[in-house]
């Protein structure tokens, strides 16, 4: 897939899982930044054949700009984030740039890492991450309850790796309860945006037509 116009050429290529959470964060952010890109789209089947020469540990996303290859979705959105300073997604003082780094390996290491396990097939781990997720997220409600975005009330990288989780909830079992109102009504905020819309494969668009929010 070319998300750029006819008359321009992609500078850079992301390989990128049809569903994966970590090449769908960068995705965001590459249509947030809104550059010539090319999405390369690699089936898990044949993800070793086509990146055997490029990626060592043969995963999506891997990102190609010019002479540069470079893969792990975290560093990925920082060189983004650095090569495409508009808009910017990243705070300027290095404290909030240490609280940003925070947040997205706790958004990470707490509930995405989980969600493989929600949908597996030991129950009671299931039914675990489930919970884990969801009380963990209804614990961030007293912070969309004042503020647009995770950081405040500007859209930054952590809120990429949020909506990429927030996608997947209905599809991995995770209700939300109805005290978490102010987390769904961030999520819509994420997924209203027109960035978020376009960084959607087929298979991922597919996620939320099945089951509502
Ligand atoms: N730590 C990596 C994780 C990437 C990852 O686990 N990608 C999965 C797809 S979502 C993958 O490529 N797995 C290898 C496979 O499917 O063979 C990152 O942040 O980019």
């Amino acid at each position: 897939m070319n998300m750029s116009s006819p008359a321009r050429k992609p500078i850079m290529t992301l390989y990128s899982g049809y569903d994966c959470t970590y090449s769908h964060a960068s995705r965001i952010v590459l249509f947030e930044k809104d550059v010539d890109c090319k999405i390369e789209y690699v089936d898990s089947s044949e993800i070793s054949e086509v990146l055997a020469d490029l990626n060592p540990y043969n995963e999506t996303p891997t990102l190609i700009d010019r002479e540069l290859v470079l893969y792990s979705s975290t560093l990925i959105n920082e060189y983004l984030d650095e090569r495409l300073p508009h808009p910017p997604l990243m705070p300027v003082d290095p404290v909030s740039r240490a609280r940003a780094r925070l947040m997205v390996r706790r958004i990470y290491r707490d509930w995405t890492r989980l969600l493989p396990t929600c949908i597996g097939k030991d129950v009671k781990k299931a039914t675990e991450a489930r919970m884990a997720i969801r009380d963990g997220l209804t614990a961030l409600s007293p912070v969309f309850a004042v503020q647009a975005y995770l950081l405040g009330e500007d859209f930054s990288l952590v809120d990429c790796y949020m909506a990429a989780l927030l996608w997947r909830l209905p599809s991995c079992g995770v209700e939300m309860p109805p005290q978490a109102k102010s987390v769904s009504e961030y999520a819509h905020r994420l997924f209203s945006r027109r960035a978020f819309q376009q960084s959607l494969s087929e298979i991922e668009r597919g996620l939320r037509q099945k089951k509502s929010a």
